[in-house]
């Protein structure tokens, strides 16, 4: 038997679905990592979209800070949100949830490269959440809706109206008002092209999600019945992988290439992750068009990459 040449593993990594998602084991998240295996799991995040980590129960806020500042460079909690001052954002049930198809913090023109969600409470039951793969999307689509796609510019705006996204049942709830108000506090509104490449890997993907509220030159019907189409090609089932939570998981996504769903199936039950998001490029389009600024300075969120030339 011919002896396959690979370079020395240290990382174990299982897919959980056809088109994204893997598991990656021997990993323990903290400070001072093997630069080896960072590369070895930079290449299983790019690969896989979302890698999910085990059994980190050890890991405390810290751990998840130095784990995530060797991808790149911390932002800070949010572009609205305090969270814990420093670089962490508590995904709170308390605060609501996030039970809409969207990509993280695209209203501005920094998109967050990579997340890094850690387990701290889970609910007994429900409370899975969804990736999906925007690069698969857009190479899975016609040649002429990647077309259409690849010549439009959509607007990403914080203040995407929440009652139409997520209907309110059972009254406002004081805490949640709360923090969609300090969500809402400073409105960003961020021109992205529609399909952005992918700055490490080259790869085209649909930008689009909740905060996308219309694309330019288009009337809102067109633009609804267009983001209806595009996303549906990417929530198609078999584009996604659910996770089910344990206590000492960790869930680090690609930004760039990934929408996400948190589902809200936990009743009244508590349940917190911790969130980190690594600096990311301003999104340049198949054309070399660049995301523009309407409204809004994210300089405190995370410095600015330049485009990639
Ligand atoms: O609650 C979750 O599972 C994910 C929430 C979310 O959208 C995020 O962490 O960016
Ligand atoms: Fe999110």
């Amino acid at each position: 038997m011919t002896q396959l040449q690979t370079a020395s593993t240290a990382l174990d990594v299982t897919r959980v679905g056809g088109n994204i998602g893997a598991v990656v084991s021997g990993l323990r998240i903290g400070a001072d990592l093997d630069p080896a295996v960072l590369a070895e799991f930079r290449a299983a995040l790019l690969k896989h979209r979302v890698v999910f980590l085990r059994d980190q129960d050890h890991a405390t806020d810290t751990d998840q800070y130095d784990f995530a500042a060797q991808l790149g460079e911390v932002t800070s909690p949010h572009p609205t949100v305090r969270g814990d001052g420093n670089a962490i954002l508590p995904i709170d049930s308390e605060q609501g949830a996030a039970n809409s198809w969207h990509t993280d913090v695209t209203f501005v023109d920094r998109v967050p490269a990579i997340s890094v969600l850690r387990a701290v409470t889970l609910p007994p039951y429900g409370g899975t959440t969804v990736w999906a793969n925007t690069v698969n999307a857009y190479a899975s689509l016609h040649p002429g809706l990647q077309a259409l796609a690849g010549r439009l510019r959509a607007r990403h705006s914080n203040l995407f109206d929440y009652a139409i996204e997520r209907p309110v049942t059972g009254g406002v709830d004081v805490k949640q008002e709360h923090y969609r108000a300090e969500f809402r506090h400073t409105s960003f509104l961020t021109e992205h092209p529609l399909v952005r490449v992918h700055p490490e890997t080259g790869e085209p993907a649909l930008l689009l999600g909740h905060f996308a509220q219309s694309i330019r030159d288009l009337s809102s019907s067109d633009f609804r019945d267009l983001y209806a189409l595009l996303q549906r090609h990417i929530t198609k089932l078999e584009n996604t992988v659910r996770w089910t939570w344990r206590p000492g998981d960790i869930a680090i996504w690609d930004n760039r290439s990934t929408q996400h769903y948190a589902v809200a199936d936990y009743d009244e039950h508590a349940r917190l992750l911790h969130r980190i998001t690594i600096a990311g490029d301003v999104p340049v389009g198949i054309g070399g068009d660049v995301s523009t600024v309407l409204e809004g300075d994210a300089s405190g969120f995370s410095s600015v990459r330049a485009p990639a030339a």
